[in-house]
C-alpha cells in the first residue's frame, strides 16, 4: 500500500508561527509521526510539500502512475481557491482524503466552503496532527475495503 501525503502552501510555517490555531509541532514532526504510523500500518508513505498550485496538480495527476494507491491531502489555502486541485482530484481515479489541522468550519466564513470536498472520499479537520494519524487509518481501513 503506497500512500501519497501532500501538503500545500504556508505548511512549511508549522512550528513557528500561530501555534494557537496550527499547534506547535513542524511538518517534519507530523509527516515523522505519520510514516512512522504508516510502518505500523505496513503502508508506505512518500510526502511533498509546495507551495506552488501546479506542482500539487501535477503530483495528483501522475500519482496513479507512479504506482499510488491512495492520497491524503492538506491543500491548504488552495482548498477553499482552487478549481484546478478539484479537477486533478476529480481525474485521478484514486481515493483522496482531505485533512486540515484547524476545524475550518468554526474560523472564518471564506473556509467555509473547500472545493475539493465534494470529490474527495471524506475531510478530517481539527484534531491538529491527528487528522493526519486518522486520515492514514481511514485511508487503509478504505484500501483493506476495496482490496
Ligand atoms: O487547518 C489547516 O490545516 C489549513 O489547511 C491550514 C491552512 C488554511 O489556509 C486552511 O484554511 C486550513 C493554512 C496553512 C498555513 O500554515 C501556517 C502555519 C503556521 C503559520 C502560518 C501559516
Amino acid at each position: 500500500m503506497k500512500i501519497l501525503l501532500l501538503n500545500g502552501p504556508n505548511l512549511q510555517l508549522l512550528g513557528s508561527r500561530e501555534p494557537g490555531i496550527y499547534g506547535s509541532d513542524t511538518l517534519a514532526g507530523i509527516v515523522c509521526e505519520v510514516k512512522n504510523l504508516a510502518a505500523e500500518l505496513q503502508c508506505t508513505i512518500e510526502d511533498h510539500q509546495s507551495n506552488v498550485e501546479g506542482e500539487l496538480v501535477s503530483l495528483i495527476g501522475s500519482a496513479r502512475l507512479n504506482g499510488f494507491d491512495g492520497i491524503i491531502l492538506n491543500a491548504a489555502a488552495y482548498t477553499h481557491t482552487s478549481v484546478a486541485l478539484r479537477d486533478a482530484i476529480s481525474a485521478v481515479s484514486l481515493p483522496v482524503i482531505e485533512v486540515h489541522l484547524s476545524n475550518t468550519a468554526a474560523r472564518e466564513s471564506f473556509r467555509h466552503q473547500s472545493f475539493i470536498a465534494p470529490v474527495c472520499c471524506g475531510v478530517i479537520a481539527g484534531f491538529g496532527k491527528d487528522s493526519y494519524l486518522l486520515a492514514l487509518r481511514a485511508m487503509h481501513a478504505l484500501l483493506n475495503r476495496n482490496k
